[in-house]
């Protein structure tokens, strides 16, 4: 390339914007001489004698192209490392108070020898045995007449109209038994048709309020009774 191509786009500065890309020359000081020789235009002869006696490289750069329009936006980078975990925020204000609730058990019903707890939970027969016998008992088993009035009272009192108590005949249809597995004897309460295995799903038993018995299914929740030795209390 001669330093007259590279001259010449600073005399047409202005017409070429859009077309001219950036050029870097260095020009060795023979080559400057032999253009001045070849053209004697002043001005750039002057440049190149000046440039010459200081030794140094010419340097052109020519006018880049207008500016193009922005790029598409590149794609996501991969998510960052988790930062540290914040220090813990200031407890929020107490909430209202929540309204009362009716206390589980209704009381304790005590005999010579047992401790009754009516509880105003609604239970599954299996998980109201479970709950008896988390504390120490069973479903209450009233095994005398003296035992069945003291529940049937207590349900009374306590405005209920039934409660599981633990006799069934989960084990074998038809022969029913107290929760802890001993055999009736000689005292039973049910009501007369009682127990009937209504719809063949009935394997479970409840005291209504006048103290008599009737299988019922076992699956319905309902409020029932705990007993417990006095011994054990
Ligand atoms: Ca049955
Ligand atoms: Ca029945």
């Amino acid at each position: 390339m001669s330093v007259l191509s590279l001259l010449t786009p600073q005399t047409s500065y202005g017409q070429h914007l859009a077309e001219e890309s950036c050029t870097v020359q260095i020009l060795e000081n023979q080559e400057r001489k032999d253009k001045k020789e070849h053209r004697g235009d002043q001005e750039e002869l002057a440049l190149l004698e000046r440039l010459a006696i200081q030794r140094r490289p010419i340097v052109y750069i020519c006018q880049t192209g207008l500016k193009g329009q922005k790029g598409i936006m590149g794609r996501y980078g991969k998510v960052g490392p988790s930062g540290m975990k914040g220090v813990k925020g200031d407890m929020g204000d107490l909430g209202p108070a929540g309204p009362n609730g009716e206390p589980a058990v209704a009381g304790i019903k005590e005999t010579d020898s047992k401790v009754y707890l009516l509880v105003k939970e609604e239970k599954r027969y299996s998980d109201a045995e479970l709950y008896c016998q988390t504390r120490g008992g069973h479903l209450a088993m009233p095994k005398d007449e003296g035992a069945n009035s003291a529940i049937a009272g207590y349900i009374t009192e306590a405005g209920l109209n039934r409660v599981y108590i633990g006799i069934h005949d989960l084990d074998r249809e038809g022969v029913f038994t107290y929760v802890d597995l001993s055999a009736m004897t000689t005292f039973s309460k049910w009501r007369k048709g009682e127990p009937n295995n209504a719809y063949d799903d009935e394997d479970c038993a409840e005291m209504v309020a006048s103290g008599e018995w009737t299988d019922v299914a076992c699956h319905p929740t309902m409020y029932f009774v705990c007993e417990f030795e006095k011994d054990s209390v």
